[in-house]
């Protein structure tokens, strides 16, 4: 059984739309960062860092975005979320640890230093459909920090040109729709 914590519109998006694209049954357990429940005793003895995503693989704990993604295309080829060739498959890990190590800690950097880092990543994904050639976990990885960002600054489409498109088409999927449907439905308390 697969049981996610998550909190609505957190990093915990990125595997909740993973597993709407899988379709494989889950358990969903939603935590309120405002009331602190990703603090609460229970919560840290699962994971100590108190952090969003959590997977429990049959009540055992995995982390972090980029492993519980990798975790979940492996699990479930047939839904192709990870490329069989190698170079694309390394493609993959370096976007998400790209994504991991760059991307999302840029916020904390302030909006000028988060520009200059998404402005990087616009590049690099250039006029692609998608991050790697083919629709992958890296295009949600990627997603998800786009979309909080764009919720922050909202940037002109014109700033950030294959970022938006990319978001576009994300957005036109029935997982990141079902998703954001759900989360929002619960309520975003994330901080400004
Ligand atoms: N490196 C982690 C970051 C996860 C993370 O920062 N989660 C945030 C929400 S976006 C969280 O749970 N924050 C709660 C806290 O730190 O108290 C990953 O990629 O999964």
């Amino acid at each position: 059984m697969l049981t996610l914590y998550f909190a609505p519109g957190a990093s915990s998006m990125a595997p909740h739309i993973a597993l709407h694209e899988i379709g494989t049954p889950f358990e969903s357990r939603p935590l309120s960062f405002a009331r602190k429940e990703n603090r609460d005793p229970a919560f840290l003895a699962i994971n100590p860092e108190g952090k969003v995503p959590t997977l429990l693989i049959d009540g055992r704990p995995l982390t972090e975005v980029a492993g519980i993604l990798f975790y979940l295309a492996r699990r479930f080829p047939e839904t192709g979320l990870l490329p069989a060739d190698i170079e694309a498959e390394a493609q993959v890990v370096s976007w998400m640890s790209f994504i991991a190590a760059t991307v999302h800690p840029a916020r904390r950097q302030g909006p000028e230093h988060a520009r200059s880092v998404y402005r990087i990543a616009d590049q690099r994904l250039g006029g692609r459909e998608w991050a790697v050639g083919q629709y992958s976990i890296a295009d949600i990885h990627l997603f998800r920090l786009f979309w909080r960002f764009r919720g922050w600054l909202n940037p002109s489409a014109d700033e950030f040109s294959h970022l938006s498109a990319h978001y576009e088409r994300m957005m036109a999927r029935p997982a990141v729709v079902k998703t954001i449907e759900i989360e929002s439905a619960i309520g975003y308390q994330l901080p400004a």
